[in-house]
């Protein structure tokens, strides 16, 4: 990590003891006990702050880019703290899939429902954290003009990732595997609802609310900026299946779980198309089964069938189509205010481009 990048890290993490210390003094006004108190406090601290935090951060980079200048202590803080209520979204959403796609290790360390202690408290403390978000934007934004629209995107993105987790889940029943069910089409529909939203086109959406960008019935900056938020999203998605089975556990931090768990992955349906009938009949008795050794005939034909050589093909058309769509962003914006920039969409997609983890 390069220093200026280690530094903004920094400066970012620096906000949240602030603002767990505020959530924390309202269940104190409200009388709770310590020991609830303490709870919520563990429920945070593991489950909040230890990720690649690349959302939140988008919400300050945007907000800088946007603005086209350093921006003051308090315009810091507030695109800071809207940066945390995502890593809080994110979190909420983590500690829940975390337990229904039965997995076991997240960010390096047990997913909190295999906390020694926690087991379906769990389901409780994922609507906590949920909870934390609206506190905070209360407290923190009650009074500005564009409040009514931070309300709005965080409950609309909340319900579209829901509906995406749903998708995601049926089409993935534990006790029943039909890869004739599965399509990229399918594919495409549950990734950009399960991830991209809240994931892409909610950091800059935030940041845009945050710098008075309006809504116009033509050509609306915030439509122009979903029709490119969303295929980066889905490319970050394909990302996070091919990971889910190529990258050492060591270094994603998660062990991976889709095809145990009969998940309609990228990775899946890419084989798919490629297998000759004899390769389809392996996919068919091993994928999906609760075995280790079936999954790991699975891997051995991804490897068989090149999955990596065709990621990696995927991954140069999804950089050349992100870029060609950035494109579409007028270079010299007219009229006054503050516009949507180029640069907003190309460093999101640099800090995605060929990642590891
Ligand atoms: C990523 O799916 C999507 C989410 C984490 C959103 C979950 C939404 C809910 C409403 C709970 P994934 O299962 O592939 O993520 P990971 O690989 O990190 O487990
Ligand atoms: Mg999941
Ligand atoms: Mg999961
Ligand atoms: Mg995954």
């Amino acid at each position: 990590m390069s220093d200026a990048k280690a530094l903004k890290r920094q400066k970012f993490e620096a906000v949240y003891p602030i603002l767990r210390d505020e959530l924390l003094a309202y269940l104190k006004q409200e009388g709770m006990p310590e020991d609830a108190i303490s709870w919520y406090k563990r429920n945070l601290d593991y489950n909040v702050p230890g990720g690649k935090l690349n959302r939140g951060i988008s919400v300050v980079d945007s907000v800088e880019i946007l603005k086209g200048r350093k921006l003051s202590d308090d315009e810091y803080f507030k695109s800071a703290l809207l940066g945390w209520c995502i890593e809080l979204l994110q979190a909420f959403f983590l500690v829940s899939d975390d337990m229904m796609d039965q997995s076991v290790t997240r960010r390096g360390q047990p997913c909190w429902y295999r906390v020694e202690g926690v087991s379906y408290i769990a389901i409780n403390d994922s609507f906590m954290l949920e909870g934390a978000i609206y506190y905070l934007l209360k407290k923190h934004f009650r009074s500005e003009p564009y409040y009514v629209h931070l309300l709005e995107l965080f409950h609309d993105t909340t319900f579209q990732t829901e509906l995406g987790q749903l998708i995601d889940l049926i089409t993935a029943p534990e006790d029943h595997v039909d890869l004739s069910k599965f399509s990229l089409a399918k594919h495409q529909k549950i990734v950009i609802y399960k991830t991209a939203y809240y994931s892409f086109y909610l950091p800059v959406a935030l940041a845009m609310y945050m710098c008075g960008i309006p809504h116009t019935p033509s050509n609306d900056p915030y439509e122009l900026a979903q029709s490119i938020l969303i295929p980066l999203g889905e490319y970050f998605q394909v990302q996070d299946d091919f990971l889910d089975f190529a990258a050492p556990p060591e270094v994603l931090g998660k062990i991976g779980t889709d095809i145990i768990d009969n998940k309609c992955s990228w990775c899946i349906n890419t084989a798919l198309a490629l297998a000759t009938p004899e390769q389809r009949k392996v996919l068919d008795e091993n994928y999906g089964r609760k075995d280790a050794e079936a999954e790991k005939r699975v891997k051995a034909l991804y490897e068989e069938i090149g999955i990596r050589q065709k990621y990696a093909e995927y991954e140069e058309a999804a950089y050349k189509r992100i870029m060609g769509l950035i494109q579409t962003i007028p270079e010299q914006p007219s009229g006054e205010g503050v516009t949507l920039k180029r640069e907003v969409f190309k460093v999101f997609l640099d800090k995605i481009y060929k990642r590891q983890k």
